[in-house]
Order: C-alpha cells, then structure tokens, then sequence
C-alpha cells in the first residue's frame, strides 16, 4: 500500500451506508471480498472487539447461566416438529442432501437457531422439577437464506456469532420473570457497549416463530433506521408439547415445562460502530477496544532515551491493566496519528524529547481531541481517569442522541416527518388491521410497544380513530 492511499479519508458519515462499508476496510474490521454472498471475513483486529464484546455477554451470564454447544446439523424430522417455527424458517433454510455423492436417508438442516437441535435432548435432560431452572446458552455460528439486502454484521447468511440462550421453568409465570431478566441482561451488556438501547413487545405479526410473544431491544442507527439488536422470546408450553418435555411436580404428576429463548448476534458490533464513529474513524469504548492507549514516540533521529520512556509508560500502563502498545514503526508520527484514529484507540499519548526533559507527557482523547499534559510519574493515574471518562461520556452524548430522535406524535403525516430523523411514537388501538395499515400508510414498520405503560387512554389510533389504550415505536427499520 502506498502512503497516499493509506491516508485517503472516510466519506462523511453523514453518507453512513457508504461511510459503514468503508469504514469496516479502513479499520480492518470485516473483508467482504468473501466469494459467497451474505457470508464475510473478520480481520484479526475486528475479531479482538469481538472477542471483549463476546467476554461481556459471557460474564454477564455465566452468572446464572451455563455454556455449552450443540450440533449445527439438525434431522429433518426434528426440524419439521413445529408447525409455526416451520412457517416462520422454511424459506431460510439450507439442507445438507449428500454425504459425498451418496444422497442422505435424512436430510440435515443447518440451523437457522436452535431449539430444534437443544429441545430433544431438553426432554431427556428434564425429568424432576428439582431439575429446573435449566438455563444454558452458547455462542456458534448459524446459517440463514436471508432475501432481503444483505450487509456485514447487519444482516448475515452466516451469522458466525449467535448467541443463544434456552432456559426452561415451571411455570408461565416464571418464564415470563426470564424474559424480563433477559431484556435486563441485555440492556446491561449494551450500556457496557456505550449503546442505548430501546425494549419493546412486538405485535403479535412480528414475533418470533412459535413464541407466545417477543420482546426486543432496538438500537438508533446514524441513518434514523432503527437496528434490533437482541430479541427475548417467550415459548409458553408450544416446544415443550411438541417436544413432549415434562417434569414431575411435588405432587408426582407430569406436568409440561414453559420455556424461553433470547438471542443477539454480531449487529451488537454494527452498532457499536456506527454509533460512536465519526468522520476520521472508528471511536471504541474503553471496554472493548483493543488497544486502549497507543503510545507514540515524537522523534525525528533515533532517541534512545524517548523510546526507553514510551517503554516504561507501557509498562506502568499495563500494570494497571491498560492494554497498551507503542507504535515503533518508521512512519512520521502524522500517519501513526491517522491509523489509529481510524482504529478507534480511546488514548494517544505522545512523548517527545522536550516532554521528556520536563518529565511530562500529552493525552488526547479520541472521543473530543482533548489534548492535556500530564507528569509522567502520574501517567497511569491521568490515562484511568480519561477511560473512564470517555466511557460515561460516550454512553451519555449516545443517550442524549436518541433522547432527542424520539418524537411523539398524533397523526401519521406527523409521523411521515419525523421518521427520516428517528423515532416516533403513536398512539394505536391494538387492532392488526390498524397496525397493518399504519405500516402500510408511512412505509416503515412498528417496532413494539415500550414497557410500563399503565391501562389508560393514550390519545386516538390514526387510523380508526378509537381511544388508544397504547402508544407505539414507530420507525424506518433495518
Ligand atoms: N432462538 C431465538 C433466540 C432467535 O433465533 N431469535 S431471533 O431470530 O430474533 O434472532 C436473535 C437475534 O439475532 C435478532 O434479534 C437479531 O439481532 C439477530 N439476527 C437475526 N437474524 C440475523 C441475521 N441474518 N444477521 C445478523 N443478525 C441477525
Ligand atoms: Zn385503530
């Protein structure tokens, strides 16, 4: 690569589907030069984010859940078992036919999700009410025909980083007390990720296949388009009957188990990314960056004495823990400034001859180009601080950002205005045929109906003009 090229700059994100495709190059976050649509590369660099991104839902529920890890391949007749799931997935999914060139006696499908690999053996596992809750997750790759534009980290024919956690209970009641857990998880996760994120019951029309209902959490994306970027399902008892997975209550009989699922994929980096980037590049939150302070040496002659400085900082930086790296390469100190901006390093500290005769050195924040000077023997301390700061800081402009793109509105020309900038919310009876119009009418789609809303008029449905007991996301979605 030559250096101009190198250094040639992002388009605008005001541009953002031209600006988000580049950007994964630029970064070296995905290469989407793969030959088979809809399945992408991650670049090594992309693939550490995902790594402490994947650490947090990890510890997040190994809490209170366990991991394991089922077969890709799951038997035709387990597959074709739920009447709805069936409906939901049969366009989506891939068959493996042949072994060889020998036709299969069974065919194998590659799981889209799922329970219809986990489920049997969930009948063989539950026998006793002492044995539930069961709660297990895993992370694994999952492969769905997806129509619609395909796009990298958005929307996968390979998603390689499904996370997918099945719980039963014994109750209704309690599985429902999961989802909200899970909508909390899930929330949690995404605050560590900076990202805001909005919960909401999807109408029935949008739930996922075979579940009672779906709650989702949905991101606000540059663009106005909103991303759902996780998804909590209640099952009820309808895989549990048809997977005849029952345990004995106190009272010896057998009695049909209730189950949940909640998945998030990859679309938790495409929003991490795109939220918090700008025009020079990526901007990573602390918790997940990769590198987070990149030290770099201002010399112009071989200094032996600077160069032993930007060690011992390094050093001192990751023992408290900073995953930090110096930038030894024989690049002006201009390009290391640009390639790492572009990589979205939360800290760049710089140390040059006359900072290291006065025993100082220079922070600047990727976040604001803040720039302070700091003495060295505090360097650990200052470098702390700023991740922190720069962590709350991207957290709250993120929140305000999408505080100030949801619009309340009354009628549907009002909300025709609105969308293009973000949110909007709508007062709706309830009724499918309103909902369907409403979507039909502003070509865009209801996303769900926010938490806690008590019974009570909310204003009147646009469309058939009854009280509205509810009010609705609305939004261009993705
Ligand atoms: N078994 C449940 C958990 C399930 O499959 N739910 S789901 O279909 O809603 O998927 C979970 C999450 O995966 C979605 O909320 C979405 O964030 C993500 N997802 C779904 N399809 C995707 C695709 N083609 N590419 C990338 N992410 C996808
Ligand atoms: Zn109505």
């Amino acid at each position: 690569m030559t250096d101009k090229k190198k250094e040639a700059t992002l388009p605008t994100k005001k541009d953002f589907s031209e600006w988000y495709s580049e950007l994964l190059q630029a970064a070296e976050i995905m290469d989407v030069r793969y030959p088979v649509k809809g399945l992408y590369v991650w670049h090594p660099f992309g693939f550490t984010i995902r790594k402490n991104v994947y650490n947090i839902i990890r510890e997040l529920l190994d809490r209170e859940h366990m991991e394991t890890m089922f077969p890709l391949l799951i038997p035709e007749h387990e597959f074709m078992k739920e009447a709805e799931h069936i409906k939901g997935f049969e366009d989506e999914v891939y068959w493996v036919t042949h072994g060889g060139t020998t036709p299969l006696d069974v065919k194998l499908a590659l799981r889209p999700t799922s329970e219809t690999a986990i489920y049997p053996m969930y009948k063989l596992w539950v026998r006793s009410h002492a044995d539930l809750p069961l709660k297990l997750y895993q992370v694994v790759n999952t492969f769905r025909y997806e129509t619609k534009h395909t796009r990298p980290l958005i929307r996968l024919r390979e998603i390689t980083s499904f996370k997918e956690a099945h719980t039963v209970h014994a109750t209704w009641e309690e599985a429902s007390e999961q989802v909200e857990e899970a909508i909390r998880i899930y929330t949690e996760f995404y605050r560590r990720l900076a990202v805001p994120v909005l919960a909401s019951k999807r109408p029935d029309w949008d739930k996922f296949p075979g579940a009672d209902y779906t709650i989702a959490v949905d991101a606000l994306m540059p663009d106005g388009k909103t991303l759902q970027v996780g998804t909590a399902h209640h099952l009820g008892n309808n895989f549990a009957r048809t997977f005849d997975i029952k345990y004995e209550d106190p009272a010896g009989e057998q009695v049909y188990a209730h189950q949940t699922c909640y998945g998030i994929s990859e679309r938790s980096i495409a929003a991490l990314i795109s939220i918090h980037g700008d025009d020079k590049g990526l901007v990573l939150p602390p918790e997940v960056a990769p590198i987070e302070a990149v030290i770099i040496p201002i010399v112009f002659k071989v200094s032996s004495d600077v160069i032993q400085a930007c060690e011992k900082v390094q050093q001192t930086l990751q023992k408290t823990g900073i995953r930090a790296k110096i930038d030894l390469s024989d690049d002006r100190p201009g390009a290391k400034y640009y390639r790492w901006e572009m990589k979205g390093v939360p800290l760049r500290i710089e140390i040059g001859p006359r900072d290291l005769k006065n025993g100082v050195a220079v922070i600047v924040r990727r976040d604001n180009g803040e720039k302070i000077q700091v003495p060295l023997e505090n360097i650990s301390h200052a470098a702390e601080e700023a991740l922190r700061s720069i962590q709350s800081t991207l957290f709250k402009k993120a929140v305000a950002d999408v505080q100030a793109r949801i619009f309340d509105c009354s009628s549907l020309e009002d909300v025709k205005e609105k969308l293009p900038e973000g949110i909007a919310l709508l007062p709706w009876c309830g009724d499918k045929a309103c909902g369907l119009q409403i979507e039909e009418e502003i070509g865009a789609g209801i996303l769900g109906i926010p938490p806690g809303q008590e019974e009570g008029c909310k204003g009147q449905c646009p469309v058939c003009g009854k009280d509205a007991s509810v009010k609705v996301y609305v939004a261009r979605k993705y």
